[in-house]
This record gives structure tokens, C-alpha cells and sequence, in this order.
């Protein structure tokens, strides 16, 4: 869906400028097209694998700068969320919209209080939103958006497999779009985490369309109605939408947990401000690591995948917060991540 969203004015140069930098960081393996020449050479190992090469791999190694996001307010873009006369991307209509999904059984029936709990999902409810001096609009609640990044220790490898580029019909793990993904990162107490996929999902909320779960060479977030308008919209060179298990100092903590992992162009400036909307794309003087097009996001969710569909059920990490309570979620940055294919 992502490829068909009304590009913004500068959306095309984005495109292109990011395309440049995909291809740059994919010239040791061909030329990045998502052929399957590489892949030609390892059927003729010696292991036939059962399924073919993935389409894109995306991997940080350790050793790189990785950032742990801390809870905190987000800034709500007017492109976005509209202005206090005119508000835009608001919960009830979208709260609206899943009530009619589940009674024409097109939804699991757990949606919308998912929403109502985790309103974020799919926007920004009128009387969260606070207006600050200059008339702009703030979402105070503490988000996973923030501005606020601690250093961490953490590495990473992602292979896609895009096989539909639709949601088709039926429960959030029917489709044919595969990834795998292995995450481990520490905490800044320096306690350490292991978050694995264990399939990809259709995310069974109001207005997203996800490819199928694996979106590659496209756009979301922002208005595009996919991923939280929380982040502003951007160029998405590769991501996927899971369910897996999240293990920390050595144990499982939580399975059937509801993760987003997504490689895009740099969103973060040299102050770790998370750009706006309008604030997009990015000049490559304003990046965060110079040099550095592109990073991926890991965000572990406080939903919990269960028969009756997705519900809220804060992640119990190991990072206590200041207010006592552990850190319900999980946003990682990988900052010098590459584009392998
Ligand atoms: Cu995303």
C-alpha cells in the first residue's frame, strides 16, 4: 500500500536521495535489486535450503552506536495531527472503525480496547493533546517517541521475505511474507536482552495496510494511516511486523510479544530529536552519525498476542524508571546499521 500513498512534495526527492544511499551500502552484494544472484550461489552450497534467499537483509554488528529510547512527550506534527481548531488523527473515528471490523468479523474482537488502551496505535486522542505557547500541540503522556536516548550496547541481523504486497484476508498470521530477526542489546543498567522473531504478522488494526506484513521500498507512519502517527513518515527500505519472544539476563521473559522492527531513512538529528513530519527528510548535515542515510528500529510493544487477538500487557523489562515501575517497552535504535542486500 505504502508505494501507493500521496507523496508530499518532497517525498520524490526522498525517494531518490534514499535510493542512492541504499545502493550505496548494498554494492558488496551486487546491485541491491533484491535479485536473486547471490542467492543462486548459495543454492549450489552444500545446503539446499528449504526456502529461498530473503529479499533484503539488514544487520548492525556490535561495537556501533545503538541507542535506548527513554518514555517520553512527542511533539504533534499540525501535518499530522492538525491544529487545536482542527484536529486530524484523532482515536474515536478509528476506535469506530474496528468496533464495525469485529462485528463484521473482520477483527479480532480484543481491538478496541487495545486501542482505548493504547491509543498511540492509531493516533492521538483530543484530550491527551496539551497546547504549548506557540499554539503547537504536545502529547505530554510519556510515548515511546521521545527525544531522550541513552547509549547502549546492542547488534542486530533481519532478513525479509516479501511474497505479497497486500494484507490478504484472515487472521494476523495468515499471510505468506516471512522474516526472521535476532536482536540482542543491553539496557542502560547494563542489563541484557535477547529479542527473537518468531513470525510475521498482519497488524489487525484500523487503516493499516501492510503489505502482508513485510514492507519493502515504501513509505508509512506519519498520515499514511500504517505504524503510529507519532513518527513522521518515512522512507521504509525494509520492515516487518511480528510476534516473538523476549528473553533478559539469560530468561524468558514474555513469548507471543508484539514487535515492529523497521529500516528507514535517518529520522534522528545530531541532538537526537525525533524529526516532525515537516521536519522530514532530514539534510545529511542534521544526521545523527555522519554519513549515515539510514537505521533501524526495534520497537517491543506492551501488547501481548492471544486467541481472542492483540491485548495491552506492559513488558516487564529490567530498567526501572523513575517513577518504580520497570520500562513497559522496548525502542532500539541501531544507528549504523547496513544494508546488506
Ligand atoms: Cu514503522
Amino acid at each position: 500500500m505504502a508505494k501507493a500513498t500521496p507523496q508530499r512534495p518532497w517525498a520524490r526527492a526522498v525517494s531518490g536521495a534514499a535510493m542512492l544511499a541504499l545502493g550505496a551500502c548494498a554494492s558488496a552484494s551486487a546491485d541491491g535489486s533484491g535479485s536473486d544472484t547471490s542467492a543462486s550461489a548459495d543454492a549450489g552450497g552444500a545446503q539446499m535450503a528449504a526456502q529461498p534467499a530473503p529479499d533484503r537483509i539488514t544487520k548492525q554488528e556490535a561495537n556501533r552506536v545503538t541507542y535506548w529510547v527513554m518514555p517520553g512527550p512527542r511533539e504533534l506534527s499540525p501535518a499530522v495531527f492538525g491544529t487545536p481548531d482542527d484536529p486530524r488523527m484523532t482515536l474515536a473515528p478509528k476506535v469506530k472503525a474496528a468496533e464495525q471490523a469485529v462485528a463484521a468479523g473482520k477483527m479480532p474482537p480484543s481491538v478496541p480496547g487495545l486501542l482505548r488502551d493504547l491509543p498511540i496505535l492509531v493516533g492521538v486522542p483530543e484530550k491527551a493533546r496539551s497546547t504549548t505557547a506557540d499554539g503547537g500541540m504536545v502529547l505530554e503522556h510519556p510515548t515511546p517517541f521521545s527525544d531522550a536516548g541513552r547509549i547502549i550496547q546492542g547488534e542486530f541481523e533481519a532478513q525479509f521475505w516479501d511474497n505479497i504486497d497486500h494484507d490478504p484476508p484472515g487472521k494476523p498470521g495468515k499471510t505468506p511474507d516471512k522474516a526472521e530477526m535476532t536482536a540482542t542489546f543491553t539496557d542502560p543498567e547494563g542489563n541484557d536482552y535477547r529479542v527473537v522473531l518468531d513470525h510475521v504478522v498482519k497488524p489487525p488494526f484500523p487503516g493499516y495496510e501492510t503489505d502482508g506484513g513485510v514492507l519493502l521500498n515504501g513509505y508509512h507512519h506519519g498520515s499514511t494511516g500504517t505504524g503510529t502517527p507519532l513518527m513522521p513518515q518515512v522512507w521504509t527500505i525494509g520492515a516487518f511486523w511480528g510476534v516473538g519472544e523476549v528473553h533478559v539476563n539469560g530468561e524468558l521473559r514474555s513469548k507471543k510479544r508484539v514487535m515492529h522492527l523497521m529500516t528507514t531513512e535517518t529520522v534522528r538529528d545530531n541532538d537526537y530529536n525525533l524529526a516532525t513530519n515537516e521536519e522530514m527528510p532530514l539534510r545529511p548535515e542534521q544526521w545523527l552519525v555522519k554519513g549515515q542515510a539510514h537505521h533501524t528500529h526495534l520497537i517491543v510493544l506492551p501488547i501481548q498476542a492471544t486467541r481472542k487477538g492483540p491485548v495491552f500487557k506492559p513488558l516487564k523489562t529490567a530498567f526501572t524508571l523513575p517513577n518504580g515501575k520497570p520500562q513497559p517497552f522496548m525502542h532500539i535504535m541501531f544507528e549504523q546499521d547496513t544494508v546488506v542486500k
